[in-house]
């Protein structure tokens, strides 16, 4: 067994113990426990008891190890691997009763971010929807057992995806990068959750992505399916108050990365 493997077979164990909780927790009705940077910025008590969960069991298993997560925060650790976690990405949807929300957990080594950091393992699990998708260094991206793969198409016709922050304020930005990119589309599909949107770029479901702002914890576990997928993900600092994720294959990311800087 290699460092990878060990780390993605508890990544997805502990995935899968922390969706079955979000799951129960949709189930039994969702308490908005806060709003944070906006009134549309909102945290569940589920995001709080899975993040809890995920840490817990992180802690118990690799005690050594670092933690960077969506609602606990971040801390140190001493063996060079750090956890990414979104224990419930695409809140909102979570929120309104959509199955599209998932567990994101991600081992990286080195920096905070997607340039700075070695992906190693990374799940992205959506329990609504009973698919987890899998991915390791070297060892490539899967939904189950299936090998994943992303589109060859071209640029022209690409069926796309983006989202848009919580703060109202960065909306026309975001809309002017949709008009900036929609003449190579097919059409646009607004998901609600990175995590997923990477994951469905990595399983040939989308050709690609591409969303400004967005937290590592959000990004690191779909990244890392992208890449061993076949695929390219960049951050751009072409804004650098809310650096861009653009994710594809090469020629459709190029695409989209040399659109978006016109
Ligand atoms: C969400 C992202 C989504 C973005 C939302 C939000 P959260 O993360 O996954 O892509 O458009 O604004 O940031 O808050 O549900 O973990």
């Amino acid at each position: 067994m290699t460092l990878e493997t060990d780390l993605l077979t508890l990544a997805r164990e502990i995935a899968l113990e922390a969706g079955e909780l979000a799951l129960r927790r949709r189930t039994e009705g969702v308490a908005i426990a806060a709003s944070k940077s906006s009134i549309a910025d909102i945290v569940t008590e589920a995001d709080r008891e899975v993040e809890d969960l995920i840490r817990r069991r992180l802690t118990a298993e690799r005690p050594e190890d670092g933690f960077l997560g969506e609602e606990s925060g971040e801390a140190d650790g001493t063996s060079g691997v750090t956890w990414v976690v979104d224990p419930i990405d695409g809140t909102v949807n979570y929120a309104y009763g959509m199955p599209t929300y998932a567990v994101s957990i991600a081992a990286v080594e080195g920096g905070d971010a997607l340039e700075s950091w070695t992906a190693l393992a990374g799940v992205v699990h959506a329990p609504a929807l009973r698919e987890t998708f899998t991915a390791s260094r070297g060892g490539g991206a899967h939904l189950g057992s299936q090998r994943l793969a992303v589109t060859n198409s071209t640029p022209a016709g690409a069926l796309l995806a983006s989202g848009f922050g919580y703060d109202p304020s960065t909306h026309e930005g975001d809309l002017l990068n949709v008009a900036k990119v929609m003449p190579m589309a097919r059409d646009l599909r607004r998901g609600g959750a990175a995590s997923l949107d990477l994951a469905f770029v990595a399983a040939g479901r989308l050709d690609g992505y591409f969303e400004r702002g967005l937290k590592p914890w959000d990004y690191a576990a779909g990244a890392l399916a992208v890449a061993e997928a076949g695929g390219e993900v960049v951050r751009s600092l072409l804004d650098t108050s809310r650096p861009m994720i653009v994710a594809g294959s090469s020629v459709v990311a190029r695409e989209i990365h040399a659109r978006l800087a016109r």
